[in-house]
């Protein structure tokens, strides 16, 4: 079975999609015990990009100043063109939310104000922060009510590109989401300019639970009505200005609700340099994948002079590709000529979880304790569950200070399934991560972390509405 998933003119299919995430998927399963034999007996790696030793440790890491800043969750509204104007729930009156930008080593005290008809957390996706700053109701905080106010307070440490968003219900489909970016104090690689790019799904207004699925696709995808780049259907693009012989860092971002994307820009080639914050030894493509929660850095050469799209197709769904344009300042046209050759999408290189390798040091020693999780749900039922359990009526996952954990997860539904770890990197194949892709369709993916921060740390799928009918757990070591 073939099922056409987005837009016509891109030419992706699910069966690319699988072909091309589950190699690496099965190679990292079937490299564990090489992993094991070749273990070795330093602690470094992990140890030193992780909060080994909690709060306490991190305190002391704080190596730049502290920055103050003030959030306002509230009733807004944003334009989208050409559709109208909509009233949706923003941070600071700004779709997306206002960008927070330090350097690695800052203090951040973040104080969010509430002003919505209901409560709200925030949630620093990515950061190993202190469990109690991490922003999970019931879990790490209580909800913070309309007209109250929370105050964030931990070290942006390590640097990378991370995001910040709602962890209440599906608020992040309302428009509380917004980039932050920890600052390298050595940049990782040379560059003239740099955009922050997000890629997310538009819907107007309120999100709901969706029913479960009996259709081929084995699960529901939201009412969205297009998909956007920098808050912007394709209709109104963002126009990102380079010149010729410049080098352009992108830190693309997916905080969305519900879309995973396929990203290129014609006419160029991506240097991949840092996937979900971590640098990685760089990796030249044509495209790459994003689902809910990761982030990529790349580095596009301005060699080609001329308006090229940058595009962002979804891989479930059948919204239309999101699209930019990246323009030579001397270039006579501002939008570019769009047809099926000008997405960069047909054939060329496609970014592999094995082609990530770190630049850090990676520990692969054997794993203390090994969890299997299965993911299932979307057919004749609303719930998603892990191991049959949907939480909150679910186990927590008991592990131990000081463990190495794998966990091994197998994807029996017909949806992928962005799983996103809080509070730790982990480690997969040669890389570190905190959110990787589980293909559909008994797709395989194994992860080791080391429980190195202690408390109650959600893990869970990052497409919200799985998220919200039950693909959640906690591990906990408290
Ligand atoms: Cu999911």
């Amino acid at each position: 079975m073939v099922t056409r998933i987005s837009d016509r003119t891109v030419g992706l299919e699910r069966r690319d999609f699988l072909r091309l995430v589950i190699p690496g998927a099965v190679s990292f399963a079937s490299a564990g015990a090489a992993l094991i034999a070749a273990s070795c007996s330093s602690d470094r790696g992990l140890e030193a990009l992780t909060n080994r030793d909690g709060y306490k440790r991190r305190e002391e890491q704080q190596s730049g100043e502290t920055r103050e800043i003030a959030l306002t969750a509230a009733v807004g509204e944003i334009e989208i063109a050409p559709h109208g104007v909509y009233r949706t729930w923003l941070y600071n009156n700004r779709f997306p939310g206002p960008e927070i930008r330090v350097k690695a080593g800052e203090r951040l005290r973040v104080s969010l104000k509430n002003e919505l008809p209901e409560g709200t957390t925030i949630h620093w996706h990515g950061i190993p922060v202190p469990n109690a700053m991490d922003g999970v109701p019931g879990v790490t905080q209580e909800l913070v009510k309309p007209g109250e106010s929370f105050e964030y307070d931990f070290v942006a440490d390590p640097a990378g590109s991370y995001l910040y968003h709602s962890h209440a219900g599906l608020q992040i489909d309302r428009g509380l989401i917004a980039p932050l970016v920890v600052e390298e104090k050595m940049p990782i690689a040379a560059y003239d300019r740099e955009y922050v790019l997000m890629l997310d799904d538009f819907l107007p207004g309120e999100p709901k639970p969706l029913p479960g699925a009996s259709g081929m696709m084995g699960g529901e995808v939201p009412p969205y009505r297009g998909l956007l780049i920098n808050g912007r259907l394709p209709a109104s693009p963002a126009v990102f200005e380079t010149k010729k012989g410049e080098r352009i860092r992108f830190r693309i971002m997916n905080p969305s609700g519900a879309t995973t994307f396929r990203f290129g820009v014609a006419g160029h080639k991506l240097s991949v340099i840092a996937a979900d914050g971590r640098p990685v030894k760089p990796v030249l493509v044509d495209s790459l994948f994003i689902g809910m929660g990761e982030r990529y850095d790349v580095i596009v050469e301005a060699a080609n002079p001329g308006a090229w799209t940058i595009a962002a197709a979804a891989v479930e769904g059948n919204s239309p590709p999101a699209s930019a344009v990246l323009r030579y300042t001397d270039a006579a046209r501002t939008i570019p000529e769009v047809n099926s050759t000008t997405f960069g999408f047909e054939g060329g290189r496609v970014l592999e979880l094995a082609d990530l390798q770190a630049l850090e040091p990676v520990e692969k020693r054997r794993p203390d304790r090994t969890l299997d999780l299965t993911l299932s749900g979307g057919m004749m039922t609303s719930a998603w569950t892990i191991n049959g359990q949907a939480y909150p009526n679910a186990d927590a996952l008991e592990v131990s200070e000081g463990e190495r954990v794998r966990v091994r997860m197998i994807n029996h539904s017909m949806m992928l399934h962005p799983m996103h770890l809080h509070g730790h990197f982990f480690r997969i194949g040669e890389t570190l991560k905190d959110t990787v892709v589980v293909p559909p369709h008994m797709g395989r993916i194994d992860f080791d972390f080391l429980a190195d921060n202690p408390g109650k740390w959600f893990f869970h799928c990052h497409n919200i509405y799985h998220m919200e009918s039950g693909m959640a757990r906690v591990f906990s070591y408290v």
